[in-house]
């Protein structure tokens, strides 16, 4: 409230963002490819002059980008923190400068005064909706669990862990028995569902796979395959994202379940942005999108169709 005050008492008159500096983790999935793709677009629809910068998954890149948009006055900065701690000091010299920062998909441990908002989903639930997915399918049946998890540190890989671990809490038929990070890519997910795969008697004794989203789900359906195993049947696989290869994987019986995530996190943050310079309008801390469950009932080559063009 404080900085908020500061900020909109320098700016004066009512004002609009014209420039946004926009710190993106990187590229290391199909559902960042399209947050990037989304925000662009939203940005050209509002006249907004986006300045990018594409961190290749390194905090230190990101923290650098947000000092040089400080450095070049912009009007608000947004930033998709790629693990949840270190940014105290560089939110301080954003606020320091009157620069509102708005985080998207991702949270920090940072005091909330030093953003200004933020859009994302409940993670906590998405892997609560994946859980109880999971606990729906088998039943009472036996189930060895192996969760491929996000990039260590990040808000994603810590609440997806928590809440699929919440909904199987009740059911002492399924067991977690491996988890290990493939840093959210299709190639991190290969390579440690093959290791997975040679620990676990080729396979024959998994039951499911959990993957924080689905490029890595995709990596381990390929690993699965070569290993002679037929995924979305020997191993049930649940993720999060619904980008469109995990519905082309859904229709030839690969997949079982994924859970939405909206890539367009720009929309209402332009939006709290543009009311908070017009007149000071402080929007909610966070701005929850919703989440909501696909499996191959759901018309997978239809949302496959409604997706593929939108950037992933
Ligand atoms: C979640 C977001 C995650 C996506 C992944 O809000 O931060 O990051 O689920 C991406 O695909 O890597």
């Amino acid at each position: 409230a404080l900085m908020a005050g500061v900020a909109f008492a320098a700016l004066g008159t009512a004002a609009s963002a014209q420039t946004v500096g926009f710190s993106q983790i990187g590229s290391e999935s199909g559902w960042r490819a399209a947050e990037t793709t989304v925000t662009q677009q939203e940005a050209e629809a509002r006249g907004i002059d986006l300045r990018f910068s594409d961190a290749q998954q390194r905090q230190e890149n990101q923290i650098a980008a947000i000092r040089s948009f400080v450095a070049q006055g912009v009007d608000a900065i947004f930033v998709a923190p790629v693990v949840a701690t270190g940014w105290d000091s560089v939110l301080e010299e954003a606020a320091e400068a009157e620069i509102p920062v708005i985080l998207l998909d991702r949270m920090v441990d940072s005091d909330p005064s030093l953003y200004l908002t933020a859009v994302g989903s409940d993670l906590v639930h998405e892997g609560e909706v994946a859980g109880q997915w999971l606990v729906d399918e088998v039943g009472g049946e036996e189930c060895r669990v192996v969760e491929l998890q996000g990039t260590t540190g990040s808000s994603p890989a810590i609440d997806r862990a928590t809440g699929f671990r919440n909904a199987i809490e009740g059911a002492d038929n399924i067991e977690i028995v491996r988890s290990q990070t493939g840093d959210f890519t299709r190639s991190g997910g290969k390579e440690v569902m093959e290791s997975f795969l040679q620990a676990e008697g080729g396979g024959a004794d998994i039951c499911a796979l959990y993957a924080h989203n689905d490029d890595m789900a995709l990596g381990a359906i390929q690993a699965i395959n070569e290993a002679g195993l037929n995924p979305g049947e020997d191993i049930l696989i649940v993720s999060i994202d619904a980008v469109p290869d995990i519905f082309l994987a859904m229709s030839e019986g690969d997949a079982n379940a994924t859970v939405e995530l909206t890539p367009n996190m720009a929309g209402p943050a332009f939006d709290a942005l543009e009311a908070y310079m017009a007149d000071g309008t402080m929007p909610e801390k966070f701005i929850q999108t919703d989440s909501q469950l696909y499996t191959p009932e759901d018309d997978p080559m239809g949302e496959y169709e409604r997706r593929k063009d939108l950037g992933y």
